[in-house]
């Protein structure tokens, strides 16, 4: 009866390791452990063995049918798991399916690439991003930035008015300077902040003006803030920006919102300073124009100009993009012809 045991139990296994499948796996069960499996006929024939002989039986009885068990589980989990990897494999959705051709994608606009680029590098420089309105009033656009009605340099900005409320009072920004007016107001000093944004004025395009166009301005109020922290900040802009053979220099200016005031100029990046058509053979790009805070524009957001000193200055976005491709007309940056954007 042990060989016959043996034998058997050689077998189920056998059986057992070569089922294909759930189904086949589950047969081979039944029939070599189930009521009516040679294991159960010869734990029935136990009984007319005599007590030693019924004893080593039944325990090899025992570990045989231990041992068949212990295969079905082994065997059921592997079964198991190829079934679900081909499942998977079946049900697998390609989600990058296309028909060809593939469909054109586009990109982001020049002047959007630009302005990305410039905030990043402000963002580097521990700046935040700031944004406002494009309809403003008088209030923000120019009383708040120490430009009275009755100021000469009201002619600095031909001004779009909206037709609302009082006549002139409504209007399409001139700057993004009432940004900084709006940032001031909401926010206690310390502030580092950009504030880009589409900026309008009453001229007719030309190659170097559009009634539409893009600033970028920052602002800095903090305690001890002097002209070096200005020059330094442009200085260490240009060279992250432009890279590190560009350098900035700064020239007497006048704006009403800054004391003292100054234009910022940059190496000219075609010739790097020797003289060519671009740079008009100075050697210098003028890119914007900055300076100090003005008190009475300190007084007009509520900021005391004891505790707090600050620097702010600006410059155009699209005339950055032009100089950084060699275009040599800002109305190509509006026109939207693809042939033109595509190689950007
Ligand atoms: C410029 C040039 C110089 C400027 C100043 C201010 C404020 F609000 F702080 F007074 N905002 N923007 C500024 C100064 C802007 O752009 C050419």
């Amino acid at each position: 009866m042990i060989e016959q045991l043996e034998q058997l139990q050689a077998d189920a296994a056998a059986r057992i390791a070569a089922a294909a499948d759930l189904d086949g796996l589950h047969a081979v069960e039944i029939d070599v452990l189930g009521k009516r499996s040679t294991l159960t006929d010869l734990r029935k024939q136990l009984g007319g063995l005599d007590p030693d002989e019924r004893r080593t039986l039944g325990q090899r009885l025992n570990d045989a049918k231990a041992q068949l068990e212990a295969a079905v589980v082994a065997r059921r989990a592997d079964l198991e798991a190829t079934a679900r990897t081909a499942q998977l494999a079946a049900e697998r959705l390609d989600l990058t399916e296309r028909l060809d051709p593939a469909p054109a994608r586009g990109h982001l606009h020049l002047v959007t690439q630009t302005r990305d680029r410039l905030e990043d590098v402000f963002v580097g420089l521990g700046f935040t991003v700031a944004e406002g309105p494009e309809v403003e009033d008088d209030w923000y656009n120019f009383e708040a930035l120490n430009i009275p009605p009755s100021h000469p340099a009201r002619g600095m900005w031909d001004t779009l008015y909206v037709d609302a409320g009082e006549p002139q009072s409504v209007l399409l920004r001139t700057h993004t300077s009432p940004v900084q007016i709006r940032v001031m107001q909401d926010v206690a000093p310390p502030i580092y902040a950009v504030m880009p944004g589409r900026v309008y004025r009453r001229d007719t395009a030309d190659a170097s003006h559009m009634p539409v166009f893009h600033q970028i301005e920052g602002l800095v109020v903090d305690r001890g803030i002097t002209f070096a922290d200005l020059a330094g900040t442009l200085e260490a802009f240009t060279s992250a920006y432009f890279g590190s053979a560009i350098h900035s220099r700064l020239r007497p200016s006048y704006f009403p919102f800054t004391e003292p005031s100054a234009e910022y100029d940059i190496n000219c990046v075609f010739c790097e300073g020797s003289g060519c058509r671009t740079c008009a053979q100075t050697g210098w790009l003028e890119l914007g124009g900055c300076g100090m805070v003005h008190p009475n524009v300190f007084a007009a957001v509520g900021i005391d100009p004891e505790e707090w000193s600050g620097f702010a200055f600006g410059f155009g976005i699209d005339r950055l993009a032009l100089m950084r491709h060699g275009v040599d007309d800002l109305r190509e940056l509006f026109t939207n012809d693809v042939r033109f954007l595509r190689q950007f």
